[in-house]
């Protein structure tokens, strides 16, 4: 297991590359150029600016989270070719300065959704929440401004310009069914694996977070059968998931140590975060440590260390804590705190591996 640390960029980010090659077993940043919207193609020079930085630090930038996809990929309009072709033009320039992993997504309009960004917690701390019956009469609209409201930084996945066509989003999304959507996501695969493959880069969808539909928008990536659907649309290695196990583990129905057995050559790049998860279906992010969440993060990591696991992985959104202002979910305390109790599973996992070997000989 390679671990990872998501990195929003030169001035925007509370988090330096400093800090983020003093937190043990750290190698690589996740990164993304978070100023190029959707459907445009990356300029190398914004690329080299990024390898350069981490490279001072010492860190490999592998993992990209994410080259956003246009809407009017998802929605399948005939603007999407030009869309798709900037895309795959942005995975060669990627591959040429060694990245081996893309993560995106295939969620119509929004990205991720909480109704509350600092939801305060029995220890005093903040985290991201969202609660089932406010979500019946939230206006999206009101909503973009909230998530939007007190940021100086841009919010991942809720770009103010992605959002600014609100209305004719939701107008042009009313004819596409759940069944629309897989054609279209066949479609992009079909385009973009090819080329990914080409270049020795593994794409990982995230799933949808939560993973249900919202305001009437269709969602697809939301369980083990989708995921299992989803992988038989391009049958490749380089069609691949990044596993979140907070996205997924928002539903208890899913069982996540099941997907990673299933999955097991099929995920290169691993989200590993706990939430806890209410009988009304609210649901709050928590600290890493499965005692305090509703996922069994320990049984996720052995069940990452049992299929002999390789791949990238990166702690997930974490709590505020101890007065720190940060972009919400992303702190540094919390998930530096969340990747030590990962290493500290990880490597009594190995020890036991060995011990049970060392008994066998
Ligand atoms: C939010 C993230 C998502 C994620 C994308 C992947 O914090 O988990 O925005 O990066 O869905 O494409």
């Amino acid at each position: 297991m390679r671990m990872g640390f998501r990195w929003f960029g030169e001035g925007n980010d509370t988090v330096t590359l400093d800090q983020i090659k003093q937190i043990p077993g750290v190698t690589d940043i996740v990164w993304s150029l978070h100023d190029v919207p959707a459907g445009e193609e990356w300029p190398m020079d914004k690329i080299l600016e990024v390898r350069d930085q981490a490279a001072k630090a010492g860190l490999a930038i592998d993992v990209v989270e994410s080259v956003n996809v246009h809407e009017d990929i998802k929605l399948g309009l005939p603007t999407r070719d030009k869309y798709i072709e900037n895309y795959k033009r942005t995975i060669q320039k990627l591959g040429q300065v060694g990245v081996k992993v893309i993560c995106y997504n295939f969620m119509p309009v929004f990205d991720w959704l909480r109704t509350d960004l600092h939801k305060e917690l029995e220890d005093g701390s903040t985290a991201l929440f969202y609660e089932k019956s406010k979500m019946a009469d939230l206006d999206p609209f009101e909503l973009v401004r909230r998530i939007n409201e007190n940021s100086a930084l841009t919010m991942p996945g809720w770009e103010p310009e992605r959002l600014a066509h609100l209305t004719k989003l939701f107008e042009a999304y009313k004819s596409v069914t759940e069944e629309h959507l897989w054609q279209n996501l066949s479609c992009f695969l079909s385009e973009i694996i090819p080329v990914a493959a080409a270049n020795g880069i593994r794409m990982a969808i995230h799933p949808d977070d939560p993973p249900w539909p919202l305001f009437g928008l269709p969602r697809i990536i939301t369980g083990q059968d989708n995921l299992r659907r989803f992988l038989k649309l391009y049958d490749s290695p380089y069609n691949g998931i990044t596993l979140c196990s907070g996205s997924l583990g928002a539903n208890p129905a899913n069982d996540i140590v099941a997907m990673i057995h299933e999955f097991a050559d099929r995920i290169p790049f691993a989200h590993i975060r706990n939430v806890r998860v209410y009988e009304n279906g609210d649901f709050v992010e928590t600290s890493h440590r499965t005692q305090d969440g509703s996922v069994d993060i320990a049984g996720i990591v052995k069940a990452y260390h049992d299929i002999g696991f390789t791949g990238y992985a990166r702690p997930d959104h974490g709590r505020h804590l101890w007065g720190e202002q940060c972009r919400p979910g992303y702190g540094l305390y919390d998930r530096a705190l969340g990747i030590m109790y990962l290493w500290g599973l990880w490597d009594a996992y190995q020890r036991g591996a060995s011990i049970e070997r060392g008994n066998e000989a």
